[in-house]
């Protein structure tokens, strides 16, 4: 096993900060309950009735004969799965009662066998797994195991669970290396990374060695999804983007160093992989998950952690493709990219996948909810002429639930622990019981994190004892510095690969004061980023930000200019939902008055003076329709 560190479970530790507090409290009382009323009122609780005659279907099929219908399991799944997290932060009769309610419609459908996937078993009995490649039978089997691990790890109540299990074990029987065995793995990875979780939680290997073959299997020729196709009797070319490229298949996964294809399938698949090294001690996966990592973080991701510029393949294009009014950028995916970040930052402790997690979190996560819970962004844009707006739901929404299990469960990416080394990846205000080895250590951060960098640490251990603290020190804190119990340290002796270690005897009452410096930056892209030349978008710590409309009344955002000469300043608007920094510069503003009939002139534009105000991109959209840029254009 290479695995040396493990991730603290977000049920030990407890949000204070205002800010998280805020996103869980409205998760908590509208997003899970409004997600429910929306399962219910779109059909897709009335789908597990599997013993009832299929009634027509909701969601249409597509030019390719495709609807996303069939994947309303994984839905109901995700939404048990964010609704347990909930569970943990307040126990709710009336959530476990529905959760109770569909667990009794998924035993009742359950097939003796063990096979449990509602689509099928309503409408095409005799298909089962004969389309792997686009009908995402694994799939949703791996959102309804996610969900059920969740399930009985907020209650211990085991039906869920068990019933799940018996399914996994059916699976388990219809996919391997036997002669009788199908060879096959999902078209759209997820079962992967939820055996794993599987597996952490029952220790029953079998579970592992399954997401393993999925990922071995992946890729080898022949090629399954082709041998699948002709047993259907369809031509090898029918699939939609007639490519395995799309779904991360085209080569065995080691062999993989190019991050391509669809956004979502590619980072699960990563997720699982970088698991499974760590489980296994794999080097040879170790190596493609660095090597991928690299090529994304390089020449793929978005200043926002938002990946995947294109809607043809909900996915990847080409190195430095990232179109800003264009971007697809699918909240799911920087969600994903959280759980891979996890995954890799466990194998090997180095800030750089802290620092995307975190980017990726604060930016192209969290600007999939409204900041009243109960709209959503499926695709996040960089740039917006007013058009795009959130939606309460979705023909397809997988997003919806992505993002609630995520804020539901996010303190869960704030602490990790090994033997003996405790790490703090994020800050914001938590109290959190941990495990170090066999200390237990009570650990309260105190922050008004994001907003500020100024972080208070006490620690209780429940007697002295020794163990390296590991503070990160984010990539973008410059001129960060510390005290231990009053007495500056000299962080930049101490700091390995973005973390600060402090070992010594820690006892009751020890107490860091860290402070990271927010300043208001401008960032500039690769040279290569067509759409960035010229341009240069703003972050102040983990938050990237926007100018939206609504505080720019001095000019239209596409005619704003951000000189270089500017300087940035912070501003804190209480006014603001309900308290938030802004960042404003002075700017100027183009005229186009005086261009009358003319498309074309020899003669620069002239520019007036204006102020700007920026807000972090997260918001943005919450005020009404408003035009929106994350990267400005800039002058001089
Ligand atoms: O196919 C299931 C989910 O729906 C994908 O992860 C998303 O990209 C959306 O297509
Ligand atoms: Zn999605």
């Amino acid at each position: 096993m290479m695995r040396k560190y493990f991730p603290a479970s977000f049920s030990a530790v407890r949000l204070d900060g205002a800010f998280w507090r805020e996103r869980l409290e409205t998760v908590l009382s509208r997003t899970i309950p409004s997600q429910y009323l929306q399962l219910e009122g779109h059909g897709i609780l009335d789908s597990l009735n599997v013993h009832q005659p299929a009634p027509p279907l909701r969601i249409p099929r597509n030019a390719h004969g495709f609807t996303t219908q069939i994947f309303w399991d994984s839905d109901i799944g995700k939404w048990i799965e964010a609704a347990s997290y909930a569970l943990h932060h307040r126990r709710d009769a009336g959530i476990e009662r529905q959760i109770d309610e569909i667990v009794e419609k998924l035993a009742a459908a359950q097939a003796p066998d063990g096979y449990l996937n509602c689509w099928y078993l309503a409408r095409e009995p005799q298909n089962r797994w004969t389309n792997l490649r686009d009908n995402h039978e694994l799939y949703n089997a791996g959102h309804l195991l996610e969900g059920a691990i969740a399930y009985f790890q907020a209650t211990g109540r085991r039906r869920f669970l068990g019933l799940i299990e018996r399914y996994v074990d059916h699976i388990a029987e219809t996919f391997g290396p036997g002669e009788n065995q199908k060879h096959g793995y999902p078209g759209h990875q997820e079962i992967e990374l939820a055996l794993i979780k599987l597996y952490h939680l029952t220790g029953d290997r079998r579970r592992l060695d399954l997401a393993a073959y999925f990922i071995n299997e992946r890729g080898k020729q022949p090629h399954y999804f082709t041998q699948e196709a002709l047993a259907r009797q369809e031509s090898r070319d029918a699939f939609v983007l007639r490519n395995p490229v799309y779904n991360q298949s085209h080569k065995p996964v080691r062999e993989q160093d190019k991050v391509v294809g669809h956004a979502v399938r590619a980072m699960y698949m990563y997720t699982a992989m970088a698991d499974l090294a760590a489980d296994l001690g794999d080097e040879g996966l170790k190596r493609a998950c660095e090597v991928l990592w690299r090529g994304v973080t390089e020449t793929r991701m978005y200043v926002t952690g938002g990946l995947g510029p294109s809607s043809k393949n909900e996915g990847f294009t080409t190195d430095y493709d990232l179109p800003n009014e264009t971007a697809y950028a699918e909240t799911c995916a920087a969600v994903a990219l959280i759980f891979w970040a996890q995954r890799m930052l466990n194998l090997d402790l180095d800030g750089r996948y802290a620092d995307a997690l975190e980017v990726a979190l604060y930016n192209g996560a969290l600007a999939g909810l409204s900041r009243d819970g109960d709209t959503y962004f499926y695709d996040n844009p960089l740039e917006s002429d007013g058009s795009h707006q959130r939606w309460p739901w979705h023909p397809c929404p997988c997003c919806t639930m992505n993002v609630s299990r995520l804020i539901a469960s996010v303190a869960g990416y704030f602490y990790s622990t090994s033997e003996d080394e405790l790490v703090v990846h994020l800050y914001g205000g938590t109290d959190a019981t941990l495990k170090v080895g066999s200390r237990t250590v009570r650990l309260s951060e105190r922050s008004d994190y994001p907003w500020s960098g100024a972080i208070g640490i006490t620690l209780e251990p429940t007697e002295p004892s020794e163990f390296a603290l590991k503070l990160r020190i984010p990539g973008w804190a410059k001129g960060a510095t510390a005290k231990v119990n009053g007495e500056s340290v000299d962080l930049d002796a101490g700091i390995t690969k973005g973390y600060f270690e402090i070992r010594r005897v820690w006892r009751k009452g020890d107490r860091i004061e860290l402070d990271l410096p927010m300043v208001a930056e401008r960032l500039f892209a690769h040279p290569n980023v067509r759409a960035d030349v010229g341009r240069v978008a703003l972050r102040r710590g983990p938050l990237v930000y926007c100018l939206e409309q609504v505080d720019n009344p001095g000019g239209k955002v596409p005619l704003l200019r951000l000189p270089s000469e500017s300087d940035l300043s912070a501003e804190r608007r209480d006014d603001l939902f309900s308290g938030i920094v802004t960042l404003k510069a002075a700017g100027r503003v183009v005229e186009t008055d005086d261009w009358q009939h003319d498309l074309y002139r020899r003669i620069r534009p002239k520019t007036m003076p204006t102020s700007l105000v920026f807000v972090p991109y997260y918001l943005w959209n919450n005020r009404g329709s408003n035009p929106m840029q994350v990267w400005i254009a800039e002058l001089g």
